[in-house]
């Protein structure tokens, strides 16, 4: 089996019957999205030529597909695409739990009902969006509330959550519902860590009651390939953000990190070692008025290689963009 990741402007896009699934990242189109798995991921593209991009997973084989507890999800034999949103007004808040704490740990809880009925088990990837992430509501930013109630999912689903965690990002997207899409697997991969990074899922209790459960990337292995995926990456060392106000610096650090990641997973990778230049990139930008500078360093840092930037929030007050990656090797060789 090929995966392969496919790009272009929405307004050419058209349906094959191959395609996994994907994501819509850009301006809400008028009409209606298409009906396969797909993450809408509504916010400004900045320097693009299209007011938005289809971005989907294609593969050489016939693809099944389902709807289970509000996940739209597609699979072939090795892997299985999902796609689930939910409002947060469904939800009823309790004593200590938000309405955005409860539907984190039930979306994440039903994603794991949906990948042991599919016997799909290993969390490859998670995109995870939801409205307003900086906001602070019953005494916690809203980030923090979405960590409790993943974190409680993965426990409650006897899962752990340090080690062999997904590979993920979390954004804040004006007025999107909790937005999640995931990539999993028959089998397991290797997650990977940075050595200039405290891991996330041991960060101190300074960033929240509960850590993120996510590893800084990983290695997956559809059939007869070797993806790496870069998780959301930020100009963080240890667990302190650096270069608070410094954007360029902000760009210099993300991209010491991403490295790092790098290095981790060509000590591991199957295949030819991975590099900077041959990645593809989406690059979340915190202030509009920052996408020049940020345009100008990335692109001397990181040479010239296919970047989608968006306006969209980050976790953390002082993060200024955050940066994620992947790229595909064949295990033939390539
Ligand atoms: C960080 O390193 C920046 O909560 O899933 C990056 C990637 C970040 C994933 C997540 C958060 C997440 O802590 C934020």
């Amino acid at each position: 089996m090929a995966l392969r990741f496919v790009s272009s402007p929405f307004a050419v896009s058209r349906e094959t019957s191959n395609e996994l699934g994907g994501a819509l990242v850009g301006e809400s189109p008028s009409g209606a999205v298409p009906g396969w798995p797909v993450q809408r991921v509504f916010a400004p593209l900045l320097g693009a030529t299209s007011a938005a991009i289809r971005e989907t997973w294609v593969t050489d084989q016939p693809v099944t597909s389902g709807y289970r507890e509000g996940i739209a999800w597609r699979r072939v034999d090795g892997l299985l695409y999902g796609v689930l949103e939910v409002d947060e007004a469904d939800f009823d808040a309790a004593p200590g739990c938000s309405r955005l704490q409860a539907a984190s740990e039930e979306s994440y809880s039903r994603i794991f009902r949906l990948l042991d009925a599919e016997r799909v088990p290993h969390l490859w990837r998670v995109w995870n969006y939801l409205a307003a992430i900086n906001l602070e509501t019953h005494g916690l930013e809203r980030y923090r509330q979405f960590n409790v109630g993943r974190q409680e999912a993965f426990l409650k689903g006897n899962r752990g959550a340090t080690g062999n965690v997904p590979a993920a990002c979390a954004i804040g997207l004006a007025g999107s519902p909790l937005s999640i899409a995931f990539m999993a697997g028959t089998t397991p991969a290797v997650p990977l860590e940075n050595p200039r990074q405290v891991s996330a899922y041991n960060y101190p209790p300074d960033y929240g009651p509960r850590s993120p459960t996510f590893s800084r990337g990983a290695l997956a292995y559809p059939d007869g390939q070797e993806i790496l995926f870069i998780s959301g990456t930020a100009s963080i060392i240890g667990h302190e953000t650096v270069s608070p106000g410094d954007v360029a610096g902000q760009c210099r650090e993300s991209t010491a990190n991403i490295n790092a990641v790098i290095a981790e997973a060509n000590r591991q990778c199957r295949t030819a070692p991975f590099s900077l230049g041959e990645l593809s990139y989406r690059v979340y930008v915190r202030q509009a008025g920052d996408f020049r500078v940020i345009r100008e360093t990335l692109g001397r840092l990181l040479g010239k290689v296919e970047i989608v930037f968006l306006q969209a929030d980050i976790c953390r007050h002082d993060l200024l963009l955050e940066i994620e990656a992947f790229a595909s090797h064949s295990l033939e060789g390539g």
